[in-house]
């Protein structure tokens, strides 16, 4: 997701006028792109069991935003302060999801998929983060499970997608290492009342981003830029990873428990030790940090010197606490990255061909003291609508990544998407012949089938996302739903990559 599309758009526009797109080939003993030309895998068939899924975030759709005793979220405080939001836009109703899910339950059966992530909204659950459960708040998700579960579809549930309870940001957020308690204790409710339907829990949707963007560099809520934060919040958010997970096993004894993390495929930008050496601590922070907290009970080299335990806020015992292995290992896959070393004095390293990210804001974004990598999105391939790049074998490259560095666990991916503003064709009877979606759904299954022929357990794929919905803080100016959604009159309609995903999902193959 890009916080900050005038610029990239801008720059975007002018690298390209410049005739400035050079590429500095990546190379990388760690990571190498496995882009090649080769026999276009047309056919590929996927594993008999394979689950066909969608996803959804609780505030991207819902709306309802203070109904049935639902308390404010973070982000509700967030999208009510001016100007924090493209266009003002904020998600008091957006897809109105909290009241049409039936409906929106009915196109994921259309659609032939049977797995659908989704997250719960914990102020619906604690409205201020502590204390009883709000009936009425699980009562709605129950009746949600319910419809799934009628529709044989799995029910996957995301516990936490950026909403915290504004009353815990008020206690000092993720930074306070007393939410990892308040958050089993969540876990527990949602287990307790759930459990006996939900059997996939993954706790924390994409945790750097949330724990970085709203505490490192201030573009989420609550809109802190300061690194140590950042490092406090991500150490509260490993304990609370693998306490709720115990909390949700001792209540449950069918839950599986594992990870919604987004990744990028981190290529080095030139073959250098030092650019190599820095793919490896954006690969360690940006990807796995809270994967192998939980795998492993230990922070991967992430930092150029030794881990900032002190500024983490970590305490003896702690490497206990958070390992917790998760019983398989859920990802996104959207775009790559290309790293080069930050530390002072080094050189640019060649071409500049992309556009910057986790780096914008020198300290509050990457090349911070402890990391030193500078990230770019390239722009070599199609761009989305969004300035995304499309780069198809990265899926296959991280996919392969993962594996091999964690034994070659069970593997979901979580989410995987892209926007483009296709909207109806009034010639075409009003149908959204959104092609450029469906070649890039099928470029990135093509790699992801290369995965598996390869021997990655991979067994879902969730396209992100069933509904064109609120897009943080680009507001409603992307669309990456399956659906088209008319915020006027909240009327949904299927797009031709909706069609094709299901025709693909009911033949389990790729050659259509
Ligand atoms: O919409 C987001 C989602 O909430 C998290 N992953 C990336 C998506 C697209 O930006």
């Amino acid at each position: 997701m890009d916080t900050r599309i005038d610029r990239r758009n801008f720059l975007r526009t002018s690298l390209a006028a410049a005739g400035a797109l050079a590429v500095t080939d990546p190379a990388s003993a760690e990571l190498v792109s496995s882009a090649q030309p080769g026999p276009q895998l047309t056919g590929a068939t996927f594993p008999k069991d394979f689950l066909w899924g969608t996803a959804t975030a609780a505030f991207q759709v819902e709306g309802a935003w203070k109904e049935d005793g639902k308390g404010e979220s973070i982000w509700d405080r967030f999208t009510h302060t001016q100007g924090t939001i493209r266009g003002g836009a904020t998600a008091d109703v957006t897809c109105d999801h909290y009241h049409r899910f039936k409906e929106d339950i009915g196109l994921v059966q259309q659609l032939n998929l049977k797995s659908y992530r989704f997250s719960i909204s914990w102020p619906r659950i604690q409205p201020t983060g502590t204390g009883p459960a709000n009936a009425k708040g699980l009562d709605h998700y129950s009746r949600l499970v319910d419809t799934l579960l009628a529709a044989g579809i799995r029910p996957f549930c995301t516990m936490y997608h950026w909403d915290l309870p504004q009353a815990l940001e008020d206690k000092g957020g993720w930074p306070n290492r007393d939410l990892a308690g308040y958050y089993a204790d969540y876990a527990a409710i949602l287990g307790k009342h759930l459990g006996d339907r939900i059997t996939v829990w993954a706790p924390f949707n994409m945790p750097w981003t949330f724990a970085y963007l709203g505490y490192g560099a201030g573009a989420f809520p609550p809109g802190k830029a300061d690194y140590t934060l950042f490092l406090r919040a991500a150490h509260t958010i490993s304990l609370a990873q693998s306490q709720a997970l115990r909390a949700l096993k001792a209540v449950s004894s069918q839950a599986s428990v594992g990870s919604a993390y987004g990744m990028a495929p981190a290529y080095p930008k030139t073959n250098s030790e030092a650019d190599r050496a820095a793919t490896a601590r954006y690969h360690a922070m940006n990807n796995v940090f809270f994967l192998n907290a939980a795998m492993r009970g230990e922070y991967p080299k992430a930092f150029v010197g030794a881990i900032p335990y002190k500024e983490m806020g970590f305490q003896p015992g702690d490497e206990t606490i958070m390992k917790a292995p998760l019983d398989w290992v859920g990802f996104h896959y959207y775009t790559r990255r290309i790293v080069s070393d930050a530390t002072p004095g080094a050189s640019a390293g060649g071409a500049q061909f992309g556009t910057e990210t986790e780096l914008d804001g020198a300290e509050a974004a990457g090349r911070d003291r402890y990391t030193r990598f500078h990230a770019e999105m390239p722009t070599e391939g199609p761009l989305t609508d969004a300035g995304l790049e499309v780069y198809p074998p990265g899926i296959h490259d991280l996919v392969m990544q993962i594996s091999r560095e964690y034994n070659f666990p069970t593997i979901e991916i979580t989410e995987s998407g892209c926007s483009y503003l296709d909207a109806p064709y009034a010639r075409e009877g009003g149908r959204i012949p959104d092609l450029r979606r469906i070649d890039f759904f099928r470029s990135y299954l093509q790699q992801l089938a290369r995965a598996l022929a390869g021997g990655a357990k991979v067994r879902s794929y969730h396209a992100w996302t069933l509904l064109d919905n609120f897009e943080w803080a680009d507001g409603y100016s992307q669309r990456y739903g399956l659906t088209y959604v008319d915020f006027r009159d909240q009327r949904r309609t299927l797009k031709d990559s909706a069609l094709w995903y299901g025709r693909v999902a009911a033949a389990n193959r790729l050659d259509l």
